[in-house]
């Protein structure tokens, strides 16, 4: 049985609660039914023991007995390699899960996370900058669209993929990001409407609302 313990942080202020990324962690672990604990470290502060984990300073992380692991697409590929129920068994199907959690990452959320940002701080003021990165993420949801209009799940049965491709379509929604690309926004309800995701969710607010009384009582 594996020795699994997330790190996320003690406290956040509430804007990014329920997106803050342990929230996938937290998603993968339910869908499996794999145990695990959570633990947290000082939203203020970075300690040489938090940089040993996650040399960015940055949750979450995730470790396996000795093993530590930072990256949510490197904890998702670590939890995959755990449970049929994350991963597709057979090559083919693997392969598929691999390169679409490589693709929520690397191409899309690499447009969805600047995007949200300019809506999260306000600055959308209708820059060039804000207009770049606004084509750059209707172009990247343009060629979605028809990807997910045609599938339930990426990988064929639902995987550490479809966890992630949701969880970066998530902050882009919040800001009604997905009103033109009906597929992709059914596609997130239908993840998002997964009991996994309800208690990865919950559990994440709750953590955060259990800090909000911890400081009230300090
Ligand atoms: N690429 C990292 C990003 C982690 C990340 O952005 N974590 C945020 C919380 S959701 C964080 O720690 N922010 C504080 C910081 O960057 O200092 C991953 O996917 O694990």
């Amino acid at each position: 049985m594996p020795d699994l313990t997330l790190t996320t942080f003690d406290w956040v202020p509430p804007p990014p609660r329920g997106l803050v990324r342990d929230l996938r962690v937290r998603w993968a672990l339910e869908e499996a039914g794999l145990p695990y604990r959570v633990d947290s470290v000082p939203f203020g502060d970075r300690s040489a023991a938090h940089l040993a984990h996650q040399p960015f300073g940055q949750v979450p992380w995730l470790t396996d007995g000795d093993l530590s692991i930072f990256e949510s697409g490197a904890i998702l590929l670590h939890l995959g390699e755990l449970s049929a129920k994350l991963m597709p068994p057979d090559p083919r199907g693997r392969s598929e899960a691999t390169k679409w959690l490589f693709a929520a990452l690397n191409s899309v959320e690499m447009a969805s996370l600047p995007w949200s940002m300019f809506k999260f701080t306000g600055s959308d003021d209708g820059s060039p900058a804000v207009k770049f990165v606004d084509g750059f993420l209707k172009l990247r949801l343009k060629h979605l669209e028809p990807v997910l209009a045609d599938r339930e799940w990426l990988a064929g049965s639902f995987s550490v993929a479809d966890i992630l491709m949701a969880d970066v379509l998530r902050p882009v929604d919040r800001y009604d990001g997905l009103a033109d690309s009906p597929a992709c926004r059914a596609y997130l309800a239908r993840a998002t409407g997964r009991p996994a995701f309800a208690k990865a969710h919950a559990d994440q607010m709750a953590h955060f609302a259990a800090a909000d009384k911890a400081r009230e009582n300090s």
